[in-house]
């Protein structure tokens, strides 16, 4: 199995020496973990049996693009098309082509005058931008960097990939000079039906003006070192770092340059925030819900690195007695709770866990001068977490975890509206016997 798939921490202390597992092999040590912990063995390296490991970090640094969970949507879905089809619609390297246009649009009382480029690239006008030319610009000007994918309404990260592509802003200097233009927007193929258009958008700063050791919004045709499959949203999908899922459209084919300053995101149109940022939370992994007295319970999860950052992510254990309500996030028990600290996972060994070749000079987050990532946990992305409760005696548990982000708040906090990021505190229940 290709080293992409080795996980970040497992690297589980046996005796002195550091042991890595795959993941097939962390399934299979997960079977051999649990049986040892059964048995009433220590957990972490913390015991004096050199064989004990256990299985804290169940998730692979980097996801295989098959791997994430798929956020799509469109009737026939683009991914489905074959073949023929597949050509017609642009889909493969070969037939891809974008549209860069600006947008006469004028309203009277709110938008004075239209947005224009010197150079415009269309289909229509025989002159659309195709994969060899924005390979060609890659070239000189490409960029990679590792970001968490995550969907503002959907409780659980999809995935994180090593995305690579060409700046926007790179992109849009082809058209020479912009005129009024104030938002841009981009669209994918959708069956080329006006009803399926899913639109984002980023404001025209955003698009051209990185501040230092921030991330650029981009055009991206490779993930974890392979083409974008079409699945994934290839050959070419908007990456938007800092946001969540829904600004970063697959199967890109459109690039519209606009005056109306409004955020017309289709996603908006559900209640959604679209100007809402990748909100800093932590999500517990599901698992057993049944445990023998005695035995540890390993609690794990991820946490998402957002706009705010992270200082720390916080478990508090609830013993269960009869006629206990269903708490509310801000339920003042929660508020008063003894939170306790979880464990962050290590830097994993960038080696094993990138895909083969790549340095990691070259990544943006990552010093070019040692390779190691300027933060930790990386910027937009994410990091695994884990807490091993020992003496829980018998009866009936919740256990939640929260991210407190470097600003001091504490999820869902300071967005309790979930409309702007799904970050409810996440809890799992269990029972001990
Ligand atoms: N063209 C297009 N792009 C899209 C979507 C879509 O339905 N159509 N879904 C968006 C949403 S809401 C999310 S959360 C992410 C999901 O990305 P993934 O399927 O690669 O995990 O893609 C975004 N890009
Ligand atoms: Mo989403």
């Amino acid at each position: 199995m290709d080293s992409l798939l080795l996980n970040t921490c497992v690297f589980l202390k046996r005796g002195t020496r550091v042991v890595k597992f795959n993941r097939r092999d962390a399934i299979r040590t997960t079977a051999v973990a649990t049986a040892a912990v059964m048995a009433g063995k220590t957990v972490n390296g913390a015991g004096n049996d050199e064989n004990d490991y256990q299985e804290l970090c169940p998730h692979s640094f980097l996801t295989e693009g098959s791997d994430f969970y798929d956020v799509s949507r469109g009737n026939p879905k683009p991914y489905t098309l074959m073949g023929q089809q597949r050509v017609d619609a642009g889909l493969t390297q070969e037939s891809w082509r974008l549209d860069i246009t600006a947008d006469p649009f004028v309203e009277n009382g709110v938008v004075k005058e239209p947005a224009s480029a010197l150079k415009q690239f269309s289909k229509a006008d025989g002159n659309p931008l195709n994969f060899k030319m924005l390979a060609a610009l890659g070239e000189t000007h490409g960029v990679k960097f590792i970001k968490a994918m995550q969907c503002l309404n959907i409780p659980q990260p999809l995935g994180q990939g090593l995305w690579e592509g060409v700046p926007l802003s790179v992109v849009l200097r082809q058209c020479g000079v912009l005129k009024n233009v104030r938002r841009v927007y981009f669209r994918g193929f959708h069956n080329n039906d006006p009803k399926q258009v899913f639109q984002s958008s980023v404001s025209y700063t955003q698009a051209m003006e990185t501040p230092p050791g921030e991330l650029p919004v981009f055009l991206a045709y490779r993930l974890n070192n392979q083409p974008i499959s079409l699945e994934r949203g290839g050959p070419v999908r908007m990456i938007v770092p800092w946001a969540h899922g829904f600004k970063s459209i697959k199967w890109l084919q459109q690039i519209f340059l606009t005056n109306d300053y409004r955020v017309n995101d289709t996603y908006a149109l559900n209640n959604n925030d679209p100007e809402s940022y990748l909100k800093t939370a932590a999500y517990l992994d599901k698992g057993r819900t049944e445990y023998k007295a005695g035995e540890p319970v390993v609690i794990t999860g991820q946490a998402i690195n957002g706009y705010s950052g992270l200082a720390r992510v916080e478990y508090w254990v609830r013993e269960l007695v009869a006629g206990d309500r269903r708490l509310e996030d801000n339920a003042p028990e929660l508020q008063n709770a003894s939170w306790q600290k979880c464990e962050l996972a290590d830097q994993p060994i960038w080696e094993d866990v990138l895909p083969k070749g790549t340095d990691p000079r070259g990544i943006l987050g990552f010093s070019q001068e040692t390779g190691r990532p300027i933060s930790w946990p990386l910027r937009y992305g994410m990091i695994s977490f884990y807490t091993v409760l020992k003496g829980l005696k018998p009866g009936r548990y919740e256990i939640r975890a929260r991210t407190v982000d470097r600003n001091g708040f504490a999820q869902p906090e300071p967005r309790s509206i979930q409309k702007s990021g799904k970050n409810e505190i996440p809890t799992r229940r269990l029972t001990v016997v």
